[in-house]
């Protein structure tokens, strides 16, 4: 594809991210626009259709993608009803970005990276927003400068105000803590190899039989530790920190200091509440690179490999949450359409 012409873009999910995700394509990012939005909640895909100019309304994501005014598809739907969405993307060979998680477990992102392989090239950019937050990006090149050393841990702090009702204490470690996995892989540049996950007495501001905080310990295949508080219900703020401690230094990022204020004998600044507004940045420059590359005719971005290595790690740390003890990651050989 090379398209003088606007992106034309379905977008799977008028939820949360879905919303902000029509919103954004609409309003901030260039050389896209919204021609479908699906929902399996009639109204809402309608309720959101009728703010855009020249949407219309699926409930199908099969029949949105068949559409002839369609280019390319953003799935923001539950995670487990993306891989019925990947595939179908694939049936029509449209370029997807897709949010984490790719899937939710390890057997349907291997079926995905196999559908994906056969098509011969690769068509999904992964929604791991962290890799376009301008610190992250800063921390990343810094470590590839080698100014540091060698990374030796990564201490990540993952704080939510609160979570949502649906949320259980596997989703600590596979909705949130996917974000840090991530993270990991792409800041290290090695393979998580094992996960334990120690669980403090739950806080009396969680939700009942949630077990929140957890502390989960990342190994990576090049000898890193990585470590995650992962605290969804902290009350007082969202808050992603990261500090990595190299053999000549560490860097840290996170502290949220954009806005100082010293007035009437304190000083200070505000917490940021959500991550839609943490990450706002990270998440225009992911879409308009994902909307710039597609419009060329390429990729970028994390990939189907990366969507299945996360997703792997993560139910390794459900298994560690739920048993106990330190879980390994078998992840299979990375396919030559990923190295
Ligand atoms: C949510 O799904 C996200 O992706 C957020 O970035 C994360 O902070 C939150 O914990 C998740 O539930």
């Amino acid at each position: 594809m090379n398209r003088r012409e606007p992106l034309r873009v379905a977008v799977i999910g008028t939820g949360r991210m879905g919303a902000d995700h029509v919103r954004r394509i609409d309003r901030v990012v260039s050389g896209a626009r919204v021609t479908a939005v699906v929902d399996t909640d009639a109204e809402r895909a309608k309720a959101v259709a009728a703010g855009v100019d020249g949407c219309a309304a699926y409930t199908d994501p099969a029949a949105a993608m068949a559409a002839a005014d369609v280019d390319a598809v953003l799935v923001a739907s539950p995670g487990p009803a993306h891989e019925a969405a990947l595939l179908a993307a694939f049936a029509h060979d449209l370029p997807v970005l897709c949010e984490k998680p790719l899937t939710p477990d390890a057997a349907s992102a291997l079926r995905v990276m196999e559908a994906e392989q056969a098509l011969g090239h690769r068509r999904v950019q992964v929604g791991f927003m962290r890799r376009y937050d301008t610190e992250y990006v800063r921390l990343k090149a810094l470590l590839e400068s080698g100014q540091l050393g060698r990374p030796l841990m990564l201490h990540n702090r993952h704080r939510n105000v609160a979570s949502p009702p649906f949320f259980t204490s596997a989703m600590l470690i596979s909705d949130s803590v996917a974000h840090e996995v991530d993270a990991t892989r792409w800041l290290l540049g090695h393979e998580i190899s094992a996960v334990t996950v120690l669980r403090p007495t739950p806080s009396s501001g969680a939700p009942d039989g949630l077990r929140d905080p957890q502390f989960v310990v990342l190994e990576t295949d090049g000898g890193a530790l990585s470590d995650v508080e992962i605290f969804v219900n902290c009350g007082f703020g969202y808050q992603v920190q990261a500090e990595v401690v190299c053999e000549r230094g560490t860097a840290r990022i996170g502290d949220g200091h954009a806005l100082v204020t010293h007035m009437a004998g304190r000083w200070g600044g505000t917490i940021t509440q959500d991550w839609t507004d943490r990450f706002a940045q990270a998440y225009d420059d992911e879409i308009q690179a994902w909307v710039d590359t597609t419009r060329r005719g390429g990729v970028t971005g994390p990939s189907t490999w990366d969507g299945y290595a996360a997703a792997a790690v993560c139910e390794a740390g459900v298994r560690a949450l739920e048993e106990g003890g330190r879980v390994e990651v078998a992840l299979v050989e990375k396919p030559a359409l990923y190295r």
